[in-house]
């Protein structure tokens, strides 16, 4: 029998949290949370640790015990057998192709910023220019995803599936960290078409 998902280990201005939160809103999975405060280092607690070895949120518990860690295999296992994710193999591929870029190119540039730039102090423990590459490179990231959907309502196939979700967590708040969505009008687009979903959270959404 499938376990089911019992506790997110979850902090609000996450965005990789956020993944998994705005999951399990879609899918209506009630589930319980526990805030890890990312800015009082509670990720590196002990007892955090033991649970999370790498030491980040999210963290998804299920009910056989089993603790997953890395947002988009949370997002992976939440949605494999619903709507969220194909069975087709070619687009089920394009759905981990949009989740590693998201994890490479997204996340490490956009997510990046937005951290930075909301919390300037942290800035100082970069190495000089980096924050300068994760500007550019994150530009680049959304000008391959404005290419994409020039054409397209959604990522993959036409619908709504969890690559959109994966890639929306930071595109969509990436101007808290400079970027400006209005130079890329697919990418604004498509945000706002995510934003109308049912069952859609804001990333500041609290459910506890
Ligand atoms: N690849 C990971 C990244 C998760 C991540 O970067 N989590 C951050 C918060 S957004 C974190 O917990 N940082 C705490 C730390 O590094 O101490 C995922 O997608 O889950």
């Amino acid at each position: 029998m499938k376990p089911t998902p019992v506790k997110l280990f979850d902090f609000s201005f996450s965005g990789a949290s956020y993944k998994a939160r705005l999951a399990l809103s879609l899918l209506e999975l009630t589930v319980e949370f526990e805030s890890i405060d990312l800015m009082a280092w509670e990720t590196r607690s002990d007892y955090f640790i033991s649970k999370n070895p790498v030491a980040q949120i999210p963290l998804l518990e299920l009910s056989d015990g089993t603790l997953l860690r890395e947002s988009n295999a949370i997002l992976t296992w939440l949605t494999e057998g619903t709507p969220l994710m194909p069975t087709n193999s070619v687009e089920r591929a394009q759905v981990f192709q949009w989740m590693f870029f998201e994890s490479s190119n997204i996340d490490k540039n956009l997510g990046r910023c937005r951290f930075m730039e909301t919390y300037p102090d942290w800035k100082k423990m970069l190495p000089p220019g980096h924050l300068e590459m994760c500007a550019y490179l994150g530009e680049e990231a959304l000008k391959v995803l404005d290419e994409h959907l020039r054409s397209k309502q959604y990522l993959v196939g036409e619908r709504y599936t969890s690559a959109d979700i994966s890639v929306f967590a930071y595109v969509h708040c990436s101007e808290e960290g400079g970027f400006k969505l209005g130079d890329y009008p697919n990418v604004k687009a498509w945000c706002e078409r995510v934003k109308d979903r049912p069952g859609h959270i804001p990333i500041d959404y609290q459910p506890y």
